[in-house]
Order: C-alpha cells, then sequence, then structure tokens
C-alpha cells in the first residue's frame, strides 16, 4: 500500500524543498528506535541538496540508539536549551516525526507551536493533532519509518541512500519488534526488499540494536520475570512493576526497560500486559495486547495517556500501590473484552 500524497501536495512540498532550507526534523520525548530511524533516515536522504539540516529530540534517547549514521546532527534540547531554541527559531521548515500531537515533544511543543515555519508531520499514531501545514498521516503502517520511506520515494526516489536505508530498517525493525507486529502487510515487506537492495547489512543492524545491553539490564529483566511479574489469567492479563529502589538496585540507565513490557505476552492466554515504572513524579506506564483489546482507549480513559491500539502508554499520579490497586481492580470491568481478545 502507497500513502496517499494527492498531487498538489506533491508539489507544494517538491516546491518547498527545491529551494535552500533550514530544515529542522523533530520527534517524540523518550525517543524510541522508531523515532529515531525515521528522523535520521529522512536527514540522510535530504543532506548534500543544499539545505542546512538539524534533528532535535527533547531529551537523550537510550544508549543502544546512538550507532545510526548521522547521529552528530541531532540536538538534545534539555541538554543545550539556548541553541535549541535559535535552531527552531531559525528554521523555515520543521518536519515533526513519529508523534501526534505537540505535547508529545515536552519543552519543545511552545517553540515549535510559535514558529512560523513551514510544517510537515509524518506519523502513524491515531488522531493527529492539526498544526500542520501538511499532515501525512496512517495509522496503517507499520512505523513511521515506513511513512517517511513512502514521503522519500514519491518526492525524491533517488535520495534513499544506504545511510538512510540503515536508519529506516532500524525505525521499522523496532517498531515491529523484529516483524512480531504491526507487520502483516506486503508493503512493509516490499520496502524491506528495497532496503536491502540499497545494501543494508540487516545483521549488523540488528546486533547494533539488540546486542548492545549492559549486564546490569539482562539481570534486571530476569528478576522483573521472577519477583515482580503478576499474571491474572482468568483476565488474560500480566504485569510487572517496578519502584525506584529497585531500578537504582540495578544501576538503571534509561532505555534498560525497552521491551520488557512484551515479555508476558508470551505466556499462553495472555492478550493484555503493562508495565509499571516509578519515576521522579509519577508512574510511568507501558501498555500492551494481542488482538482486539483497544489499550489505546483504555491509557486515555484510566491513565492519562493513550497511542495504537495494541501499544500505548499512560501516567500515574498516585503511588504505585494506590496504580496497581486501580488497574487490578479495572480488569473486572474489561473481563469480556480481554475474554474476546484473546479468542
Ligand atoms: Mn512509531
Amino acid at each position: 500500500m502507497q500513502i496517499e500524497i494527492s498531487g498538489n501536495t506533491k508539489q507544494t512540498l517538491q516546491d518547498q524543498l527545491s529551494e535552500p532550507q533550514k530544515i529542522l526534523i523533530i520527534t517524540h520525548q523518550n525517543p524510541d528506535g522508531d523515532a529515531i530511524g525515521s528522523a535520521l533516515g529522512l536527514y540522510n536522504a535530504l543532506k548534500g541538496q543544499g539545505h542546512q539540516i538539524d534533528v532535535m529530540i527533547p531529551n537523550q534517547c537510550p544508549e543502544f540508539l546512538t550507532w545510526m549514521p548521522g547521529k552528530q546532527a541531532i540536538t538534545v534540547f534539555n541538554q543545550a536549551v539556548d541553541k535549541a531554541k535559535k535552531i527552531i527559531e531559525n528554521a523555515s521548515l520543521i518536519f515533526c516525526v513519529d508523534f501526534n500531537s505537540l505535547p508529545r515533544i515536552a519543552d519543545v511543543e511552545l517553540p515549535v507551536r510559535n514558529s512560523s515555519a513551514f510544517k510537515v508531520l509524518i506519523d502513524h499514531h491515531p488522531q493527529p493533532e492539526d498544526f500542520a501545514d501538511i499532515c501525512l498521516s496512517d495509522t496503517s503502517v507499520s512505523s513511521t519509518a515506513e511513512l517517511i520511506y513512502e514521503f522519500i520515494d514519491v518526492i525524491f526516489p533517488e535520495k534513499i541512500n544506504l545511510e538512510a536505508a540503515t536508519c529506516l530498517f532500524a525505525g521499522i525493525y523496532t517498531d515491529t519488534g523484529g516483524f512480531n507486529h504491526n507487520s502483516s502487510t506486503p508493503r512493509t515487506f516490499e520496502i524491506v526488499a528495497a532496503l536491502l537492495k540499497l545494501g543494508i547489512n540487516k545483521d549488523e543492524i540488528i546486533g547494533n540494536i539488540y546486542d548492545n545491553y549492559s549486564e546490569y539490564r539482562l539481570r534486571l529483566m530476569g528478576y522483573c520475570l521472577n519477583d515482580k511479574m503478576q499474571v491474572f489469567g482468568d483476565f488474560h492479563t500480566a504485569y510487572i512493576s517496578l519502584d525506584k529502589s529497585e531500578m537504582d538496585r540495578f544501576h538503571f540507565e534509561k532505555g534498560d526497560t525497552e521491551g520488557f513490557v512484551n515479555l508476558p505476552l508470551s505466556i499462553k492466554g495472555i492478550c493484555f500486559s503493562a508495565l509499571f515504572t516509578e519515576n521522579t513524579d509519577y508512574i510511568r506506564i507501558s501498555f500492551r495486547s494481542k488482538g482486539s483489546f483497544d489499550v489505546n482507549q483504555f491509557a486515555r480513559d484510566h491513565f492519562n495517556g493513550g497511542g495504537h491500539r495494541n501499544a500505548a502508554g499512560g501516567k500515574s499520579y498516585v503511588s504505585m500501590s494506590e496504580t496497581l490497586a486501580t488497574f487490578t481492580h479495572l480488569l473486572s470491568t474489561y473481563k469480556a473484552q480481554l475474554e474476546g481478545s484473546y479468542q
């Protein structure tokens, strides 16, 4: 499936990019593989065409994503606020990738909202906010990286180089959990085939992402599975919770719990999983589901969050024990839906 880019939109984008621009590519807070892969994929495709290009992330990304080509172009907003604000002020064309609303970029929101730059949103999250001049949003694709591929392929196909392809593969691979979920359309694999033809080293990319963890992270995973996972078989649900002291004990670094929320889903009969981690002033929650159970709606209704049908996040501003009690209590309300999702 090809993203719909109408003739007018294509012309507008080509016109924008035919002049030298001060381009800024921004992605969401706590950037994941798709965020960094999409931003740097676009960066690598746009470079060398006479533009000045910056990439910005609201806060630092985990260590296992710092190997991608183009990483030197990234400015971390909260580590260089003055420099970052100047970049935003000067930008003439802003690409917003892998997020659907400006609050997702945290402290970068206001400067971007106030910027008069031409704005293009490229994303796959539902219900995009209406702030961009051009909105390329498609919730049916595996990842934003897939949309970036389509975007480049439509606007200037010859610009998908090896560096861009490497970043885009990393985005698609991580956002599908290694082609585990959100990857049932032929188009995803057609794009992957095209990236392989461009010469990407698939094994090296996967190794860079997954064989890059600390010993502590693996021990923390073992602790979570053995001591901290609660399984509610009747509700096809399991969760893992970690408080601050436990994370400290395992020398927690940003990104260490990446993927943990998916682990309980490998238990036969489990179709709903949650991960609760204690942050300084709130409990961060990740939700995953298999089948029809809509964790986007669940996160919106009960935990100040949202996302996709099968992958969402939320926040809780009460204690861990209260949060877990609320969550557990809610399960009975959803018994029928969880039953239906499992079958
Ligand atoms: Mn994504």
